[in-house]
């Protein structure tokens, strides 16, 4: 059955149990058992219809900048002289290579950080926001992946009631896992743009993708300093492409071809869209991403900072696996954690 197909049926049990809680609660909408609403139908159905959906302030101010003030003491901590480093160049040498993927895959199990695609000539003078001083690295990118299950502010804030509401009564998910979380920085001026793609090309279940992407925005994003672009039904084409790992399971390769991804047009300015959709959202704001909706984010040309938080989330409900084909392998002794 192709992708969209199972994705209709898990959609189709998801309106079931909706239906169901109708019932109970004599309401139109899906109350989880804290009595606050997780979906409406209405919501539902445009997710259903368009791969995305945005509810603002679903988190509050005071939430994201606690968010905000954890990674910044993350990111003030590290050192790639003592850390190691995801330090991307245009340097392709086999062992600098190979460095990069033991220290990205070593990321499914201990919390790292990964800095801008930058040379030391393309920083600006004063790009972050701590006000200056000596730079040890180039600004980070990103902290992943293991935040949601590690750190004392994310775990708790990613395993938050309003959470697991949203994931088993507003999605109808049996059995949620979050496999990964990510801290994204794109800091003023140097924070890079995220190129079209598909969650569930790197993060992938069988025999059904069940991937969903959570994206908060710790800051306002806007189509200036890089919001979230998505191109609306794109989740129906499926997922053709698969990251997966190498036969020595010591690094990736791409299996299968995605030509809507490779080929979608990156509109350069919000009227000329080529049907991609800009997702500004204000502080608080989440994003919910259907794992083959197809989104990216611009560059961050302003001087307004646009970090945000994002987690995946798998459906391992029974017949449903992680494959043992993804980058991100868990270690027996820490396994993904349930609601
Ligand atoms: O925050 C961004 O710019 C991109 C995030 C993203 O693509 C994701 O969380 O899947």
């Amino acid at each position: 059955m192709p992708f969209a197909d199972f994705a209709d049926l898990g959609r189709d049990l998801a309106y079931v149990s909706a239906a169901a809680i109708l019932l109970v609660h004599g309401a139109f909408i899906a109350m989880p058992s804290s009595g606050a609403p997780a979906l409406t139908a209405e919501q539902l159905a445009a997710f259903d219809r368009d791969g995305y959906l945005v509810l603002p302030r679903f988190s509050t101010d005071a939430e994201m900048l606690q968010l905000r003030e954890a990674a910044a003491s993350i990111e003030e901590a590290y050192d790639p002289a003592v850390d190691g480093g995801c330090i991307f160049t245009t340097s392709d040498s086999a062992a600098a290579r190979k460095f990069s993927d033991a220290y990205f895959l070593g990321s499914a199990s201990v919390t790292r950080c990964f800095t801008e695609e930058l040379t030391a000539k393309d920083l600006p003078a004063d790009s972050g926001e701590s006000g200056g001083g000596e730079r040890k690295a180039p600004p980070l990118n990103k902290i992943g992946h293991t935040l949601h299950d590690a750190h004392p502010v994310f775990d708790p804030f990613s395993h938050s009631p309003a959470v697991r509401a949203l994931l088993l009564d507003g999605l109808g998910m049996g059995t949620p896992r979050m496999v990964q979380s990510m801290y994204i920085f794109k800091h003023p001026l140097v924070g890079g743009a995220v190129p079209p793609h598909r969650d569930a090309t790197f993060l992938h279940t069988s025999p059904v993708d069940t991937v969903t992407g959570l994206w908060w925005a710790v800051d306002d994003a806007s189509v200036g300093n890089g919001c979230l672009w998505a191109l609306p039904g794109s989740h129906r084409q499926g997922v053709p492409r698969k990251m997966v790992l190498n036969s020595a399971r010591d690094g990736t390769m791409f299996e299968g071809e995605d030509p809507a991804a490779a080929g979608a047009v990156v509109p350069p300015i919000p009227d000329s869209t080529g049907g991609w959709v800009p997702l500004e959202v204000a502080r608080g704001g989440l994003v919910l991403l259907h794992g083959a909706v197809l989104h990216r984010s611009g560059r961050n040309a302003s001087g307004v900072p646009r970090h945000a938080y994002s987690v995946h989330v798998v459906d391992l409900r029974p017949g449903v696996t992680w494959d043992e084909s993804n980058w991100l392998q868990r270690p027996p002794d820490f396994p993904f954690r349930g609601f």
